[in-house]
């Protein structure tokens, strides 16, 4: 079974709509040092195609829907987000694809470190010979 969490924030909604907070040591995993967003994506095009050798994420489609294709390296998982309520938590050594996005797709990331290209293993050789190890 590929590792991953999905993450049910707490929702604090009225008839006015709803809010999602997120704070360290309370809500999240780890502490945050880096926000990325994504959109505007073509449904079919296919992003990622990497795993990071350090670097943790908590993933949260915040509108629209899109499906993260997860692999361990033996096994491969299909997680589709479209709850701005989920975070999925993927942890190091993960290899990532994502697509089928939908055009109001909004693809937050919260990350545990600072932008590192020395993180990414973008060969997937590669990373089956460093899992490997
Ligand atoms: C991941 C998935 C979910 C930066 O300069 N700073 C940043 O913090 C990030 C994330 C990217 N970049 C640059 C690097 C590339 O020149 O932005 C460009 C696009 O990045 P990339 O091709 O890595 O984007 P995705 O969507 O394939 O992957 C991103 C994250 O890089 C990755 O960690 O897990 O989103």
């Amino acid at each position: 079974m590929v590792k991953y969490d999905l993450l049910n924030f707490t929702v604090r909604g009225d008839h006015t709509g709803n809010l999602v907070a997120l704070e360290k040591g309370t809500d999240f995993p780890f502490d945050i040092k880096r926000v990325y967003y994504i959109w505007g994506t073509d449904k079919n095009a296919i992003r990622g195609r990497h795993a990071h050798r350090k670097l943790e994420q908590v993933i949260v489609c915040t509108s629209g829907s899109c499906d993260f294709i997860l692999d361990d390296g033996h096994e491969r998982a299909t997680v589709h987000l479209d709850n701005p309520a989920v975070g999925l938590h993927i942890k190091s050594n993960i290899w990532r694809e994502f697509t089928n996005f939908s055009p109001d797709c909004v693809v937050m990331v919260l990350a545990s470190e600072h932008y590192d290209e020395s993180d990414y293993i973008r060969d997937y050789q590669q990373f089956k010979m460093e899992i490997a190890k």
